[in-house]
């Protein structure tokens, strides 16, 4: 093959992979901000290749929808169970793709032994801070340098903008806040912190979660924006939601749009949000498309993704991340939540692992952009 013929083969080939990489998300959306996926402990060790292959190729970073939790973490005092997180960072590095960490202090899913001493008496602030030092520190020190970003403190505001009344805020008081933010960083100080939450549509969430970083900035931490979860149903207020994402920029915050989902299913009673407390028993009738989504649910859900995807585009100076809390719809938690046994479609890609039509208009939206 001469000089000539094999150069011409190059671009030919670069092309095609470079048209292959452009019709997947993260190919389309390269330059603008990250498209990630929430994966679980069985699509880390033993995903089919399909999976593998859909994972690998479609998003640029990944985080633990479970596995870097507390309760899956430090099963008890002195234990520790790194097994599933870190075959995620290894599959991460060996993707290619960034880690991003879920997550550091949670009132849910702590570890059992956390809070009380083994005779039911509840620690003290002194043990209190120890504890949640000494749980940071092992965890962000182990993956130092591999962990893009954390979510330090996740859900810790009430909708109305007071603060949660968790074990973390009763025991050690307003300052759990910054110890937390300042254990994180001195553990890695050059991993992202951020402040992550549900709903942030709301304007007194929002307002509260801006201040909350302003006041922890001002205390000397390093913060580096906000997670707006993302869990969005038709109802949720789009302009607010806008507001939101504009307002956390102006206050010099990076967003991610960290636990994205649009479940298609009615909620039994008052939308929650993502409070995983909501628990209703089965009912038939609340479970409309258990054979299939109709055409027409799969329309509204392509338009209001398109929605939200303009949204994203004319921010994307300030958002760095959009992450799906899942990969295909057989794996969304919102199956079981707010009622156990239901069908859901709240994700991009289906159960056969085809891309749901808003993700082909989405990849084209990106393009022209
Ligand atoms: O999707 C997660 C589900 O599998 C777990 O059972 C649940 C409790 O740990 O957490 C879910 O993920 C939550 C995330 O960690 C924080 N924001 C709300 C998410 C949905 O409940």
């Amino acid at each position: 093959m001469n000089k000539l013929t094999s150069a011409l083969c190059c671009v030919t080939l670069s092309t095609l992979s470079l048209s292959a990489q452009t019709n997947t998300l993260r190919g389309a959306f390269a330059g603008k901000f990250s498209i990630g996926a929430a994966v679980n402990v069985t699509q880390v060790h033993s995903p089919s290749p399909a999976m593998e292959k859909l994972i690998r190729t479609q998003f640029d970073c990944l985080v633990a929808e479970n596995c870097m939790k507390g309760e899956v973490i430090s099963p008890a005092e002195g234990q520790w169970n790194f097994r599933d997180a870190d075959r995620l960072v290894e599959l991460c590095q060996k993707n290619k793709q960034d880690c991003y960490g879920h997550c550091l202090v949670w009132h849910s899913q702590p570890p059992t032994w956390f809070f009380h001493h083994s005779d039911g008496t509840r620690w003290t602030r002194d043990e209190a801070i120890h504890y949640m030092r000494n749980h940071i520190q092992n965890v962000v020190g182990r993956y130092k340098g591999r962990i893009k970003a954390w979510d330090v403190v996740n859900e810790a505001l009430n909708d109305n903008g007071t603060l949660r009344l968790t074990p973390w805020l009763e025991i050690i008081g307003e300052d759990y806040f910054e110890i937390a933010f300042k254990a994180a960083h001195a553990a890695d100080p050059e991993a992202q912190l951020f402040y992550n939450d549900f709903s942030m549509h709301l304007p007194a969430k929002r307002d509260a979660a801006i201040q909350l970083v302003k006041r922890l900035r001002a205390k000397g931490c390093r913060v580096d924006g906000v997670g707006m979860q993302s869990h969005v149903s038709f109802d949720t207020d789009l302009v607010e939601y806008e507001k939101t994402i504009q307002a956390l920029a102006d206050a010099g915050c990076k967003v991610m749009i960290t636990e994205l989902d649009l479940s298609v299913l009615p909620w039994p009673e008052g939308n929650q949000g993502a409070n995983i407390d909501a628990n209703f028993a089965y009912q038939e009738s609340l479970n409309p498309f258990k054979n299939g989504i109709s055409k027409d649910m799969q329309r509204k859900q392509d338009a209001f993704y398109e929605r939200l995807f303009d949204i994203y585009l004319r921010h994307a100076d300030a958002i760095t991340r959009v992450n799906f809390w899942g990969v295909s719809d057989a794996d969304s938690w919102k199956n079981d939540w707010p009622m156990p046994g239901r069908t859901d479609y709240p994700l991009a890609f289906d159960r056969k692992l085809q891309p749901k039509p808003f993700v082909k208009a989405l990849i084209k939206k990106a393009k022209m952009n």
